[in-house]
């Protein structure tokens, strides 16, 4: 079982599109692990994009991300990295496949709604920036083995 940072960015929250895109994830079978709506301090958006630092939309990226609150999440579920990519699609959204958040719901690279770790390693990393261990969520639904093959207990 795998989990990985989900971010509602800015864009996301001011649009009212939480709902719908948190719909997305449980539709899929994600399962939900912790969830914090926050404002995201300067400190805070310069660590979780630390490797982007240097780059030209470094600056435009900060600014959006702590211009208004976010809602950050963990998500659990086998190949849950790759799900959620998949869910939220291509970084640009005009590169985003139909049906993706990004697609659906996104123009451009800048305000493109959300943010989802990349890989196992930036999981475990982004999981421990933004959460806590007292704030992950150990539990199971009545329906985890008709959607996980293999069931944790
Ligand atoms: P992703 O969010 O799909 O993981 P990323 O890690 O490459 O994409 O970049 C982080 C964010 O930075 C991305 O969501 C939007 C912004 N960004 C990336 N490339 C950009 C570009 N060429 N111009 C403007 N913003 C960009
Ligand atoms: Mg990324």
């Amino acid at each position: 079982m795998e989990r990985t940072l989900v971010l509602l960015k800015p864009d996301a929250v001011q649009r009212g599109l939480i709902g719908s895109i948190i719909k997305r994830l449980e539709d899929r079978g994600l399962r939900i692990v912790a969830a914090k709506f926050m404002k995201v301090s300067q400190d805070l958006a310069e660590q979780h994009y630390a490797v982007h630092k240097g780059k030209s939309f470094y600056t435009g990226l900060i600014e959006y991300i702590i211009a208004s609150p976010v809602l950050a999440m963990v998500w659990e579920g086998p190949a849950a990295i790759a799900a959620v990519r998949q869910t939220m699609g291509a970084t640009r959204p005009t590169e985003a496949s139909p049906g993706s958040v990004r697609h659906d719901y996104g123009l451009e690279v800048g305000r493109n709604l959300t943010h989802a770790s990349d890989g196992p390693e930036t999981a475990i990393q982004e999981v421990a920036l933004w959460f806590s261990d007292n704030e992950l969520v150990d539990w199971q639904r009545d329906f985890d083995r008709w959607v996980f093959e293999t069931v944790d207990d």
